[in-house]
């Protein structure tokens, strides 16, 4: 089975969202949809969603899901946007409900619900959705946040923030729930796929200004830039000293509110107002 797969490129954010589909039935997912957010004015729009959903109606594609891999930490999830103006079932992996329940204490949320509601379904190893004639299979693929997974889809693996392209490496592993000796445990699974398989990445920062790149073989992946030679420990070792030297996503505080929500946006209150807490510290 070999989807078709368009990728969208966000670039304030280097993320990729795709579009896969069945070419038989005309029948879609989306993946990793982003809403936009201008953190300088607090102001959401939905310019990438409406590029999706331009696409899907050019195409005449019915949309069967609407899938993240992860909590993102570093934009919006367009998720509950796009289910809001198509009807279609969201999904996310099932441990979703541990990184809510972290960053419920963190960050004092009470009215955050942290049972997984936000969305039609939690996804949990080996679950299998039907996108047409299309089977999505699902791997839990912790590292980069415990929550992750990958959909299989036919020949591809939507792969998100576990490998990068191979000249950009791997998904750091510093966030709450994060750990490097699972995401080494999750890149073996990813090895074990069959080598035919096309792996979409979730981000592209474009190192050296190089043109987009998204899609790689796992023969490309012996290159891989923090995989090539090493072996668990020093891989390990390698992530958590550069996780020690990463600031925090541009948009991470305020992301993981909404996206911890589904993708709600803030209520409104009684005037209109909608707002998000920005957690401070003191430091000298
Ligand atoms: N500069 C970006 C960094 C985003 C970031 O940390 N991305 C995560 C994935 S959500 C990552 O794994 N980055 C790997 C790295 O920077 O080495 C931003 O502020 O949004
Ligand atoms: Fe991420």
């Amino acid at each position: 089975m070999k989807p078709d797969v368009k990728a969208f490129h966000d670039e304030p954010t280097g993320s990729i969202q795709y579009v896969v589909s069945d070419p038989v039935s005309a029948r879609c997912a989306i993946i990793d949809p982003v809403l936009d957010f201008d953190r300088a004015c607090g102001r959401f729009t939905t310019n990438n969603a409406d590029a999706i959903l331009d696409f899907v109606k050019a195409r005449g594609l019915v949309i069967d899901w609407i899938l993240d891999t992860h909590p993102h930490a570093d934009h919006m999830s367009a998720a509950h946007y796009l289910h809001g103006r198509t009807g279609a079932p969201t999904a996310i992996g099932a441990r979703v409900t541990q990184v809510q329940r972290i960053w419920q204490e963190r960050y004092d949320l009470p009215e955050l619900h942290t049972d997984g509601r936000q969305w039609t379904r939690l996804l949990g190893e080996a679950d299998v959705l039907t996108v047409g004639a299309l089977e999505v299979s699902v791997i839990n693929a912790p590292g980069h946040t415990l929550a992750t997974v990958i959909y299989r889809v036919g020949d591809a693996a939507f792969i998100n923030d576990t490998l990068f392209m191979p000249d950009s490496g791997t998904a750091r592993t510093d966030f709450p729930g994060g750990s490097a000796e699972d995401l080494w445990q999750t890149i073996g699974a990813i090895r074990s796929l069959p080598a035919e398989t096309r792996l979409f990445t979730g981000h592209d920062y474009r190192p050296q200004g190089r043109p987009l790149a998204f899609e790689s073989s796992l023969a490309e992946q012996q290159a891989n830039i923090h995989l090539a030679g090493r072996d668990q420990q020093q891989f390990v070792n390698e992530r958590q000293a550069r996780d020690r030297t990463l600031p925090l996503p541009n948009l991470m505080l305020m992301a993981l509110q909404v996206n911890l929500d589904g993708g709600r946006w803030p209520r409104a209150d009684a005037a209109g107002r909608r707002f998000l807490k920005l957690p401070v510290e003191i430091g000298w």
